[in-house]
């Protein structure tokens, strides 16, 4: 799976927008959150975001870090670190986002120093989060104020415009629509993304991305199929969305299988974080 042979794509116009108008308003910006998602470390960071955030003060914030492997996935911070970058993991709906305030400060404080050289005032700390969609940019700010400030959703674009919140006395935070790129160079990063709930359902080859799924679950994490599926292999997609459908019952009348249905069964799962301890993003099937 190197090659992107398949269709999957969702670039509309807001998200070359948003790209524009990050671009435009950057100067503003002291610090950037980049949020990916822990389940895909390599395959959720936008790919063009350096041409973008340009050098900005940068804190990746691994989401959904209870969803993930954390082997697997620790591997990646691990490369990432590696890289020079500042990785923070992070259940937002559980964990207090604690660490990442007072990272948040320390790095502030380093920038008024410089400011201060250059005899500029202080000011407070202007951060951008940015990340694919349905990541959980909103839901973070949500809990950095502690209350419900932005729209949140369990589906990718729920944001739509660049919104300025304000966090306690010393943070002011840009929320802005998830973002991907034009074109999925490898096969593989296009699945994932797919698979995780980046992209739009309607857009998807859904039963290429559900087959897709399950292969992934069947070679990495065989006992997830076991015990949510009650099955032990793929090698005949029809028998194993069968037998998920009787189990399930994704009937129609006369008994048939309604796979339209199972399809569904199979993406809620992933979307509702029915099924945990999933990576996708294996660091080892990847040489940089
Ligand atoms: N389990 C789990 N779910 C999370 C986490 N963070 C966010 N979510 C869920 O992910 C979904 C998407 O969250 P949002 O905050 O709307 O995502 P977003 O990045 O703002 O999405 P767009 O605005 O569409 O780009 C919601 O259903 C959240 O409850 C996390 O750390 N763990
Ligand atoms: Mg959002």
């Amino acid at each position: 799976m190197n090659e992107n042979k398949t269709n999957i794509n969702w670039y509309p116009g807001h998200m070359a927008k948003t790209k524009r108008l990050i671009k435009e308003n950057i100067n503003l910006i002291d610090i950037v959150y980049e949020v990916v998602d822990a389940r895909i470390p390599y395959s959720s960071k936008i790919v063009d975001i350096d041409e973008f955030i340009q050098n900005k003060s940068r804190i990746i914030i691994m989401s959904k870090y209870d969803l993930c492997d954390k082997i697997e996935t620790n591997k990646w911070i691990k490369y990432y670190e590696e890289k020079g970058y500042t990785v923070l993991t992070l259940d937002i709906i559980n964990d207090k986002p604690n660490k990442l305030i007072d990272l948040t400060n320390k790095l502030m404080e380093n920038i008024n120093n410089e400011r201060s050289k250059k005899g500029l005032k202080e000011r407070k700390a202007k951060v951008l989060i940015v990340g694919i969609p349905n990541v959980g940019k909103s839901t973070l700010i949500n809990r950095l104020v502690n209350k419900k400030v932005v729209k949140t959703g369990n589906k990718p674009g729920v944001t739509k415009n660049l919104d300025w919140i304000r966090v306690g006395e010393d943070i002011e935070l840009l929320d802005s629509p998830g973002i991907l790129w034009p074109k999925f160079e490898q096969e593989l990063v296009a699945f994932n993304l797919a698979s995780l709930t980046a992209i739009k359902e309607e857009v998807l080859p859904i039963f290429e991305v559900v087959t897709y799924i399950l292969e992934t679950l069947e070679k990495y994490y065989p006992e997830i199929l076991e015990n949510r599926y009650g099955i032990t292999e793929v090698n005949d997609i029809y028998e194993a969305l069968d037998t998920i459908g009787k189990k399930r019952g994704c009937l129609i009348k006369g008994g048939e299988i309604d796979y339209d249905r199972v399809f569904n069964v199979i993406l809620n799962d992933i979307k509702e974080g029915h099924i945990k301890g999933i990576t996708f993003d294996r660091r080892d099937n990847y040489v940089f």
